[in-house]
């Protein structure tokens, strides 16, 4: 199983040397498209191993000052190199054999630098902290351990990635954040997370 995890993994890679577009698509094309500005926390499930997290849905603050919905999960106890909370959420979408989907989301983290400046964490990057999966009952189908991501506004990064459904890999899709521990209390947002079939 461990073996396997990691060749998926590796297809997860390959797939982050393609760079995405922004798409247009019509509705049908949406599996997920998320902007937590219904507060619905409920559609998600957090689970953690050796660590304690919290998560809600709280405003995050915008360059122009405005607040805006995002899923928050916050460390409140961990160790480095021990334990993950994972992040489900919870409704599944279809993943049609053979097709490309374009995954996209964006994150920030609460940390703040001497200086004053919010950053990914700790001066490295997000990918060092979570990771973004898409999975089924069988294991993953898409894994990525996100880099810096494109900046664009209050410290937020955004990410977009694609990936083709093989054989065994069609039917219910879920997605799913996993948060791995820093030691130290700091709180992971997420926004606009998105994943479309290309048209
Ligand atoms: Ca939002």
């Amino acid at each position: 199983m461990l073996s396997s995890l990691k060749v998926l993994a590796a297809v997860g890679l390959l797939a982050l040397n393609v760079a995405a577009e922004k798409i247009e698509a019509p509705p049908e094309n949406v599996m997920v498209d998320l902007n937590f500005n219904d507060h619905i926390v409920d559609d998600w499930y957090l689970q953690t191993i050796d660590s304690d997290y919290f998560m809600d849905i709280t405003n995050a603050e915008w360059k122009d000052g405005s607040l805006d919905p995002a899923l928050r999960v916050g460390e409140i106890t961990g160790t480095k190199g021990t334990g993950q909370a994972i992040v489900k959420y919870k409704p599944s979408f279809d993943l049609e054999l053979g097709e490309e989907y374009q995954i996209q989301f964006s994150a920030r983290s609460s940390y703040v630098e001497s200086s004053g400046k919010v950053v990914p964490a700790f001066g490295s990057n997000f990918g060092d902290w979570l990771q973004f999966t898409v999975f089924n009952q069988n294991g993953n189908i898409f894994v990525a351990w996100p880099g810096k991501g494109d900046y664009y506004e209050k410290e937020w990064y955004q990410w977009r990635y694609r990936f083709t459904v093989a054989s065994g890999q069609d039917g219910p899709g879920y997605f799913g954040i996993i948060v791995h521990p820093t030691g130290t209390s700091v709180d992971w947002s997420f926004d606009d997370v998105s994943i479309i079939k290309v048209p």
